[in-house]
């Protein structure tokens, strides 16, 4: 019995030292420590033996247990650390692996020279002012010294929602609630979406976008007018653009201009961009009309102010050389990307 266990023992603690996984492992341990192992049965034939001997086969029964116990623990021990490492290398990363790729998107140019419109007038004191785009025809018309009948009301020119419920034709209308509400000194730009019953072509959309001004207060003087917009011209279009007025005719503004950009390509001497003039026509302007001071609670014996009014898909066509304004509105990510 003695030489048995001996053996037991050199057997277990030689598989157990072998052990390299958790299933085998659990195998050996049912088979050396577990209730029908070979140890327990040894030790069940105890009782056949003798008073003398069962002592000392019980001892050393007892110490071939806590050999195979300790051998196991260390033998579980190596394992873990096997099956950790196991483990850990199938799920290793490859951090130098290139990455999923993702399309980086930009801004539209439309929002883009909206938003290098907004810095150039807040810099010189603007501020934003916004509207509805749906109105009636008091804002869009009435208010802006275009009375009924007008020819400019003419439903070809505006999409009208009721006989006085309208898709505003110019941001002015947003202007007229300024001047509504706030008394002067009032110095505000108004960008957003306007509408006109216009076919599209590649200079025309029935939505497209508008920056208009408004600047009210005492002594302001056609002068002021001009030194904006020159401020506003060399910022977008370079420090060497000159500006120059024409005279021209609206209902809300009086006097009126015209005002352009010398050629930021060919500076002036005419080119294709220009088309030989020279000059880039770029925006409207004028002195507000006393009748629109008047009708919005300003008096116009003690404010006089100036505004005007840009086409911000025209600024984008200029700035970028883009000779269709359809372009803008595709959606074309071969277009868009390379603003
Ligand atoms: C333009 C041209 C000239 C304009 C006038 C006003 C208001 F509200 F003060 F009457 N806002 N914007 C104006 C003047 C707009 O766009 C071509």
């Amino acid at each position: 019995m003695k030489e048995k266990l001996e053996a037991l023992k050199q057997k277990a603690l030689d598989d157990l030292a072998k052990v390299s996984d958790a299933a085998s492992l659990e195998q050996m341990r049912v088979a050396y420590l577990g209730k029908k192992s070979e140890l327990a049965a040894i030790l069940k034939g105890m009782a056949a033996l003798t008073a003398e001997e069962r002592p000392i086969i019980g001892q050393l029964g007892n110490s071939v247990r806590t050999a195979i116990e300790e051998a196991f623990e260390v033998a579980k021990k190596h394992v873990i650390e096997l099956e950790t490492a196991k483990k850990i290398n199938a799920e290793r990363l490859d951090v130098t692996l290139p990455s999923k790729k993702t399309d980086k998107g930009n801004l539209h140019p439309l929002t883009k020279v909206q938003a290098e419109l907004e810095n150039i007038f807040l810099g010189m004191g603007f501020s934003i002012a916004e509207g509805p785009e749906v109105e009636t025809d008091y804002y869009n018309f009435t208010a802006l010294n275009t009375p009924e009948f007008h020819p400019a009301r003419d439903v070809q020119d505006t999409f009208y929602i009721t006989d006085k419920v309208l898709l505003r034709s110019q941001t002015s209308t947003v202007q007229v609630h300024v001047m509504e509400n706030n008394k002067p000194p009032i110095r505000i730009i108004s960008p957003g979406r306007v509408y006109r019953s216009d076919a599209v072509d590649a200079t025309h959309s029935p939505m497209f976008h508008q920056c208009e001004g408004l600047v009210i207060d005492k002594n302001i003087t056609m002068a002021d007018l001009k030194g904006t917009l020159e401020t506003f011209a060399k910022a977008m279009f370079g420090d060497k653009t000159k500006i120059r007025f024409r005279p021209h005719h609206f209902p809300f503004t009086e006097p009126s201009c015209e005002v352009d950009v010398s050629c930021f390509v060919c500076g002036g001497k005419g080119c294709s961009v220009c088309k030989g003039e020279g000059w880039i026509e770029i925006l409207g302007a004028g002195m507000v009309h006393p009748n629109v001071l008047r009708m919005s609670g300003i008096d116009p014996e003690v404010y006089s102010g100036f505004a005007f009014g840009m086409g911000i898909e025209r600024i984008v066509m200029t700035k970028y050389g883009i000779s269709d304004m359809r372009l803008l509105y595709e959606n074309d990510t071969r277009f868009l990307s390379q603003f």
